[in-house]
């Protein structure tokens, strides 16, 4: 059954008319991207030829997807918003909050005990204001919407920064803080800063072990982490039809980890097919009636270099099979280099543990391409020489792959199925031994590999790979094997090499699933009540931040100077401290504690300017809140990375700091700061952050005159006396300067219901 079918066929009545009215006034063909962004412009915004990187437009959504971890704030922030039902459709899914321990059986009971509180909050307010709830071992987030919620064309939104997965669908799906997601339950457009467009033409065919993951892996070594900061990437070509549909969703799912706004692909034949399998062919059929809008003009993608700002081109058929890591996703190496990079590198050779699944990879091909690898070798008198972990997707994954025999494969060479959530690739393993921190290496067909994510073990070594070849080094055991080329010692003492993968697109008889773990919302939910306890540990309702206060700021202490790559898992760890992520106070415990301070290269070990002692971060700065002196943090390129959790920007402006300072941002953590009504700030002369000494005391100038595009002036009081003035820049719109004033967005929609 296809959900919100009416809202769909809307969006395709709708669709040729506002396409053709876009070409027309711009007089110059379109790219997909550009499609979908002219077909859900907001009523009110005029029309315009809009400067990328420059101009911010208003946006309608279709819809809004938001998890577990994400949602409690995401909602907490609705709730306070007045308004009776979300406005567009919109889904909760519970898939952050599980361990992975055990096995699934076990791990699903203990964190549906461990965390009822919030789930039966998530599934009273989904009930009450109209959102669809999918259940704990429902699936991840972005499997889910994949075969559920994603449309070719459509537009969504969601709490989490792989909601960019449904890109594979055809869509425009953006990853946001729960501030950006409140404001469209509400009935609000969504803001966002014209995207730069980034065209990749994949020419060939892909074979052998290479895939769709490696596609991806090679685009994040040429682009960096950085390279897609505030771009749409859209990928065009003979080689993008030929890529399966949920090969297309693992590459637009990891162009998060190259900072891409989003990625998507034109509408084609693999989509028309996984919309059938998944029960959905009569919006494969909608679609089909509109598909010229659904791609982008022929001659964009015959003449690319002049509608794209930047081209790249990938040929499949050459493509090698990488292995990304260890500690940044973006640090490419090509299969066939591995053993001379590692070794060069000395990254511990012995892989003690290979993961598949995650959002990104956990398809029914997935599944069916690694489990050829794994009968193969069975075959062949080889075994598992690392352990092997499954996280599925989706139950309906789970449920088909049981029933074709792949599960009992998996266990029959003594693979852990874990629960379908995102266990491992969250931090929510229960990896024994993790806590005496010793060096290893791991592989998995994860997405991020920052330092301690999986396992909270700064010492693991984690490279991300396709699932086949993650599959392949597990039964070799080692960093250095390449299955390409390498042979292994079987029970019988003869080499062997590894024959390559194969598998199937899609179920060869279908996709089933029993109970897939969807509970509709209540038809009125008028009467629903949700519940907080006053002393839980785990939830709070929230209080408004207050107003700037109307003046320069004047004495704010420096908290920290962080050194190098900052994610947003350095300023607000998962792992043990999801539990948290409904509780503000609570959770702003973890306040940058992976923050490596530039003064004394140690985590969470910095200089309490009152007394003079070092101590832990959040201490400092709880502190220098008691004490009522504001603070700031300073920081290095492309700050806040990697996840949207708005709780790295919310803890900060709970805990009193007033302003971020940084060589540049991550795109959605720069517009988690700016809703939440803290000044998101970069050096316009980078080599400025030298100056910014340990015990400086610290002046924000040029507040009252704050305007779009001007400069703001932030003096350093040095501890001997002397002062330097240094130039920041800031990149509010009007629109936002007013959430600075009012101390955060969220005032300002809360005085819309109110009146006041
Ligand atoms: C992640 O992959 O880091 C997460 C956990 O899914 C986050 C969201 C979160 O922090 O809750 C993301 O990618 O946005
Ligand atoms: Fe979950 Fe990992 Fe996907 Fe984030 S990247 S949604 S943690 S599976």
């Amino acid at each position: 059954m296809a959900f919100d079918i009416q809202m769909i066929k809307k969006v395709y009545d709708a669709l040729p008319n506002k396409v053709n009215e876009a070409r027309t006034k711009l007089g110059r063909p379109l790219t997909l991207a550009e499609k979908i962004l002219f077909s859900h412009l907001d009523a009110n915004m005029q029309f315009a030829d809009f400067k990328r990187l420059s101009d911010y437009v208003d946006f309608n959504p279709d819809r809004v997807a938001m998890q577990d971890a994400t949602a409690q704030m995401a909602l907490l922030q609705f709730m306070q918003a007045g308004r009776p039902q979300v406005a567009v459709p919109s889904t909760v899914h519970c898939d952050h909050l599980i361990t992975a321990k055990n096995n699934a059986k076990d791990d699903l009971e203990f964190a549906n005990a461990e965390s009822k509180e919030v789930y039966d909050f998530l599934a009273s307010v989904s009930n009450k204001y109209g959102l669809g709830f999918w259940k704990p071992g429902a699936g991840i987030i972005h499997q889910v919407v994949l075969e559920n919620y994603a449309f070719p064309g459509g537009m969504m939104i969601g709490t989490d920064s792989h909601t960019v997965n449904a890109g594979g669908l055809g869509m425009v799906a953006i990853g946001v803080g729960g501030a950006d997601a409140c404001d469209v339950m509400a009935g609000l457009p969504w803001e966002c800063l014209f995207p730069k467009l980034i065209g990749i033409k994949l020419t060939g065919k892909l074979s052998g072990w290479a895939s769709a993951k490696d596609v991806i892996l090679k685009v994040a070594g040429i682009l960096t982490v950085k390279g897609g900061t505030n771009a749409i990437v859209e990928y065009f070509g003979e080689g993008a039809e030929s890529l399966s549909c949920t090969g297309k969703g693992t590459i637009c799912n990891m162009g998060a980890e190259i900072g891409a706004t989003t990625s998507t692909f034109g509408y084609d034949a693999s989509m028309s097919r996984y919309l059938s399998a998944t029960g959905r062919a009569e919006i494969a059929a909608m679609a089909d009636v509109v598909k010229e809008h659904l791609t982008g003009d022929a001659e964009v993608y015959a003449n690319p270099s002049k509608y794209f700002d930047e081209v790249i081109e990938i040929n499949l058929s050459e493509l090698e099979p990488h292995l990304n890591g260890p500690f940044t996703p973006d640090l490419a190496t090509p299969i066939s280099k591995m053993k001379e990079v590692a070794a060069a590198n000395g990254w511990p050779m012995k892989i003690e543990v290979g993961l598949i699944g995650s959002c990104t990879n956990s398809s029914y091909e997935d599944i069916s391409r690694s489990i050829s690898v794994v009968k193969d070798a069975k075959a062949n008198g080889l075994t598992l020489a690392s352990e092997f972990t499954i996280t599925p997707g989706s139950e309906q994954v789970r449920y088909t792959i049981e029933r074709d025999g792949f599960l009992d494969i998996y266990d029959s060479v003594g693979a852990t199925v874990f629960a379908n959530a995102c266990g491992p690739c969250i931090g929510m393993w229960s990896r024994m031994g993790a806590e005496k921190q010793e060096k290893n290496t791991i592989v998995h067909s994860f997405n991020r590999n920052f330092a301690k994510r999986a396992d909270g073990n700064p010492n693991t070594f984690a490279f991300v790979g396709s699932p086949e070849i993650v599959t392949a080094m597990a039964i070799a055991g080692r960093l250095d094997f390449n299955p390409l080329t390498d042979t292994l010692t079987n029970d019988k003492g003869e080499q062997v090499k590894l024959a390559e993968p194969s598998g199937f697109e899609l179920p060869p008889t279908g996709f089933d699933v029993k109970d897939a773990g969807f509970q509709a919302p209540a038809e009125d939910g008028s009467g629903v009540q949700v519940l907080v306890a006053d002393d839980s540990k785990r939830l709070q309702l929230l209080a408004p931040f207050t107003a700037w206060e109307g003046t320069d700021l004047k004495g704010l202490k420096l908290l920290i100077k962080a050194k190098g790559k900052c994610t947003t898992d350095h300023i607000s760890m998962a792992g043990p401290w999801l539990k948290f992520r409904g509780h503000l106070d609570n959770i702003s415990n973890n306040m940058l504690i992976g923050a490596i301070n530039a003064f004394n290269d140690k985590a969470d070990t910095i200089k309490n300017q009152i007394t003079g002692e070092y101590g832990a971060v959040p201490a400092t700065q709880r502190a220098y809140k008691a004490a009522g002196i504001g603070s700031i943090v300073v920081g290095d390129e492309n700050y806040g990375e990697g996840s949207s959790r708005e709780h790295a920007a919310m803890e900060p402006r709970f805990l009193g700091v007033r302003a971020v300072l940084v060589k540049s941002f991550a795109r959605i953590h720069e517009t988690n700061l700016k809703k939440q009504g803290m000044l998101a700030l970069t050096f316009a002369n980078k080599a400025d952050y030298d100056k910014i000494q340990e015990d400086d005391g610290i002046d924000i100038e040029g507040l009252l005159a704050m305007a779009p595009g001007k400069q703001l002036q932030v003096v350093l009081n040095h501890a001997d006396g002397s002062n330097e003035t240094i130039q920041v820049n800031h990149s509010y719109n009007a629109q936002q300067i007013d959430w600075f004033k009012a101390g955060g967005a969220l005032n300002i929609i809360r005085a819309s219901v109110s009146g006041n």
